[in-house]
């Protein structure tokens, strides 16, 4: 996909995303609109999967470590073909298949269900040692939130990782700043990520989670580095994309009212009109957004 067609496929995503947690009442809409760029990015640019066939041994696999930004992850696999879009209006409905947090039984295309916070990584790591135990070449992403990384399991994980020497790892720290209660560095602080990742062994790569090209330049990064695996500081704005729930921790786990909803949606369906655009066109939306609130500077 191109720059643009990967922000309007974003865009999307997250107009679905809003739909679903709206219908449902519940949901957790800011960490899935910081995390949207890099998933676009990764299943649409990046990973080796195929849609008709989610068990293929040898395929590349995603864990979403931070396993309630669902109304990312559904809408991604959705719109690259897993299952029909109409299936998100099922969204934590008791008669749907659709759970709250990530469900691998129930959801095609899905790799490991999680949702407690700092055991997805540890599944990862897994995988990534089963692929080199069976000599498949495949590749092993796992997202994580910048609270998760407090959880001490993903440290346990991270020593595993690097003393196995799992190259075909790649671990993503969605670095919006914010967790459930507010700031991580007032809640529990966990900076410096760079440093701490790269004590314990791993390759760090530094990125803006927004930025098309960044995205795309830290994961062909990552799949060259040999005998260790990598991880993606990735800054990202909590509730991107949404003018009202960016940078704001009211917005981890909250559903819009009806007003709310109508103004979120009307923001989405402006960008999707302005990408829709052919690029180059008068009004034609730039692929990557313009505004963006200031982060940690990883350098
Ligand atoms: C083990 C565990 N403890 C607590 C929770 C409740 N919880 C859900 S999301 C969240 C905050 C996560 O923050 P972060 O990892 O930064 O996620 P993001 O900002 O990307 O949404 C918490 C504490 C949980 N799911 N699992
Ligand atoms: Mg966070």
């Amino acid at each position: 996909m191109t720059h643009q067609e990967l922000a309007l496929t974003a865009a999307r995503a997250r107009l679905l995303g809003l739909e679903m947690v709206y219908r449902a009442a519940s949901g957790h809409l800011g960490g899935s609109f910081s995390a949207l760029d890099l998933l676009t990015v990764l299943y649409q640019n990046v990973m080796r999967v195929d849609p008709q066939d989610p068990q293929a041994p040898g395929r590349d696999r995603f864990v979403l470590s931070k396993g309630h930004c669902t109304p990312a992850l559904y809408p991604t696999l959705a719109l690259r073909g897993y299952f029909p879009v109409d299936e998100l209006g099922q969204f934590r409905s008791i008669r749907g298949h659709l759970s709250g947090h990530a469900e691998m039984c129930h959801v095609r295309g899905v790799d490991m269900s999680t949702g407690s916070l700092g055991q997805g990584v540890s599944a990862a790591v897994g995988m990534a040692l089963a692929g080199k135990l069976d000599k498949l070449d495949y590749r092993v992403y796992a997202m994580l939130g910048d609270g998760e990384v407090e959880e001490g399991q993903v440290w346990e994980a991270a020593m595993s990782a690097a003393k196995f020497q799992l190259d075909n790892l790649c671990a993503i720290v969605d670095v919006n700043g914010l967790q459930i209660d507010g700031p991580t560095a007032e809640v529990m602080p966990s900076e410096p990520l760079d440093q701490k990742w790269a004590a314990f062994g791993w390759h760090v790569i530094p990125c803006d989670g927004h930025d098309y090209a960044a995205i795309e330049a830290a994961y062909a990064q990552a799949a060259a580095v040999r005998g260790q695996p990598s991880v993606i500081l990735a800054r990202t704005v909590k509730g991107k994309g949404v003018s009202f729930m960016e940078g704001s921790a009211g917005w981890h786990g909250k559903a819009p009212n009806d007003q709310q909803y109508q103004q979120a949606k009307a923001e989405l369906e402006g960008q999707i009109a302005a990408l829709s655009q052919p690029a180059g066109q008068p009004g034609a939306a730039q692929a990557a957004p313009a505004e963006r609130k200031e982060g940690k500077a990883y350098v």
